[in-house]
């Protein structure tokens, strides 16, 4: 019988020019990949004018909050000066401070509601 010498692999063109081309190799990711997304905490200020019946209503009506809670919110932001309304990320959080700001404005009170990153 004949044996004839098999090459383990054959040189490509590029290869035997002496470049580094043809000689990665591509792997696949096994395990999904996720992302955290960026938080923002959104809070309200306290002021002197603004009432309270008016805020524990803001709580309720954009940030879902049940009359027990937003009491609870309202009077720890009158009595410590700011408290969070709820956490979120970054295009909602723009939302809800925009709203609370337009709806405040609409009626006249002076009230802030602003976002900070977590
Ligand atoms: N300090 C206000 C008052 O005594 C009530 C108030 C609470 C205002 C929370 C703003 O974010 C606020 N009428």
């Amino acid at each position: 019988m004949t044996m004839i010498a098999k090459p383990i692999r054959m040189q490509n063109d590029s290869e035997r020019n002496g470049d580094n081309a043809n000689r990665t190799s591509v792997i696949t990711r096994t395990k999904p990949k996720t992302k955290k997304p960026n938080l923002y905490r959104v809070l309200l200020l306290n002021d002197d004018y603004t009432p309270m019946e008016f805020v524990i209503h803001i709580l309720e009506r954009f940030f879902q909050k049940d009359r027990e809670s937003a009491t609870r919110i309202m009077l720890h932001v009158h009595n410590h000066g700011v408290g969070e309304c709820g956490i979120f990320t970054y295009e909602v959080a723009e939302t809800k401070v925009s709203q609370v700001m337009d709806f405040a404005r609409q009626h006249q009170h002076p009230l802030q509601c602003v976002m900070e990153k977590k």
